[in-house]
Parts: structure tokens; sequence; C-alpha cells
């Protein structure tokens, strides 16, 4: 058993999800299994009696996506903590390897990625669009170059743990997992991808809401070097409109 390895799975009403993903990480080398719930209504926390050697931490109520993340590293203290979805979106398979690349690269996280070579998405044509969207976006602010910005399916060192659980002011929400990233470059973390098949959640509800997907647009948006670009760009389009219309009205 690999004693350096715990997986956190955050989670709200997941218990159907929970039920069939717990089995599946047995069959991997970790060592120990963290669920971070937030009041769930759906009765997780009879799971407690199916999975005796599970810790699980069942918060008062929805705290939030990040805040659970941070509080599944504080609570293990492993060399490498695994971050996954509770819905089978990301395969326990992917485990292996990626720890193995985080081994091999020294990488303080490492991106379970849909968006480079061997990488597969299964999602809509319309979340593709948005989530690679989103990307661009965010390559072109922050200058990071990372396919998948958004995966939740994280490899992360101890180093990048303890740097992140003392980071006060990060975002909560779905946008967290972005503004982790920007932190962790600006910090001179190493940070790889490892292509992934990413599974379309079955059982249960997305939590995703269209407020999440603003707030990141936001985030991007309120960066000086989106706004500095967003100038550039009006300000181009404004001499290509002059100089056309002097060129006009002189023939
Ligand atoms: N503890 C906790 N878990 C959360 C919270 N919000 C979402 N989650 C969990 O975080 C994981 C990711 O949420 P999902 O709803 O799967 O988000 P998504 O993968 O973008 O959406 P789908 O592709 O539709 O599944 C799931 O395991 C959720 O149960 C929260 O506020 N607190
Ligand atoms: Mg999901």
């Amino acid at each position: 058993m690999n004693t350096n390895v715990s997986v956190v799975v955050p989670a709200l009403n997941e218990k159907a999800n929970l039920k069939r993903l717990i089995p599946k990480l047995y069959d991997e080398d970790i060592s120990s299994i963290f669920i971070i719930d937030d009041g769930s209504k759906d009765g997780t926390r009879d799971l407690i009696n199916d999975f005796p050697d599970v810790h699980f931490l069942f918060r008062r109520g929805k705290l939030g996506l990040i805040s659970a993340e941070l509080d599944g590293m504080r609570l293990s203290d492993s060399e490498y903590v695994v971050i996954m979805d509770a819905d089978l979106s990301h395969r326990p398979e992917d485990i292996n390897g990626m720890i193995e690349q985080a081994k091999r690269t020294k990488s303080d996280l490492v991106i379970g990625s849909r968006y480079i070579d061997r990488g597969i998405t299964n999602d809509e044509f319309i979340r593709q669009i948005l989530s690679k969207g989103a990307n661009k976006l965010f390559h072109i602010s922050f200058n990071v170059d990372i396919k998948d910005c958004t995966s939740g399916f994280r490899i992360y060192s101890r180093a990048a743990c303890e740097f992140l659980v003392t980071q006060v002011d990060l975002e909560n929400s779905y946008v967290g997992q972005v503004d982790i990233l920007k932190r962790l470059n600006e910090n001179n973390f190493k940070i790889t991808e490892y292509p992934v098949n990413f599974v379309k959640r079955t059982e249960g509800k997305s939590k995703l809401e269209m407020k999440e997907i603003v707030n990141f647009f936001l985030f991007v948006l309120y960066n000086k070097r989106m706004l500095n670009y967003i100038f550039v760009s009006l300000l181009t389009i404004f001499i290509i409109l002059i100089i056309s219309y002097v060129t006009l009205t002189l023939i």
C-alpha cells in the first residue's frame, strides 16, 4: 500500500455516486480516503456504516468547493493529495499514472487534462465550447501554458498543499480552480498535465450553476493583463477605423 497518497473527495448530495466510487478507490494504491460533505440531504451520512475505514468530514452546510478541498488537505498528511469529483467523472484508474508523473517530473500539481494528446472529454458540444473558451481566456489573461485549467481532477504535492492552506482569500467556488493555478504558477510551483478520460456523470445532479460561469469570466476580465489586452484591441480597431475613414475621404 502506498502510504504517501490520500484521496480527497468534495461531495454534495452524492450518496449514490460515493457508494460506487469508494469500492473502486479500494483497488488503487492509496493509503486514505477523505470525503468532505457539505450538509447533504440525501443520507450520505449513512455511508459511515458501509465504509468504516473512510474518513468523513460532515460540515454544517454548503461552505464551498475549494474550502472542502483545503479541509481535506489539512486533514491528510500524505506526500501527495489527489482531489477528485464524487460523480465518477474522474476515473480512479488514472490516479496511479498521475502519481508516477508527479514523482518523475517533481511536479507540485498534476492536472488530469482533457485537452492534451490522448485526453478525452465526453461533454456535450456547448459545454466543450464554454470550457475551451474559458481555457483560452485564462491563457491570454494569466500567461499560463496549461490546456485544462478548469479540471478538478488534480494531484498536489505536500508543499503545494501547505502553501494553499495559507491562502485565506482564495476564491471558494469553481473559479477557485483557476485561482489556485494562477497562485501556484506565480509562486514557481511546477505544474504538469496528464491525459485523462472525463466520463459524463450518470447519477445525481451537477452543482455547476450559471453564476459560477459568470464568476469565472469576471475573475479573468478583472486581471490587469486582460484589461490591457482589451484596451490594445479596442485601440487597434479605433486606429484602423480612423485610417480607413481618412483614406476613403481622400480618394
Ligand atoms: N463539499 C462540497 N462539495 C461540492 C460543492 N460543490 C460541488 N461539490 C462537489 O464537487 C464535485 C464537482 O461538482 P460537479 O457538480 O460534479 O461539477 P461538474 O463536474 O463541473 O459538473 P458535472 O459535469 O455536471 O458533474 C462533486 O463531487 C460535487 O459533489 C460544495 O460546495 N461543497
Ligand atoms: Mg462532475
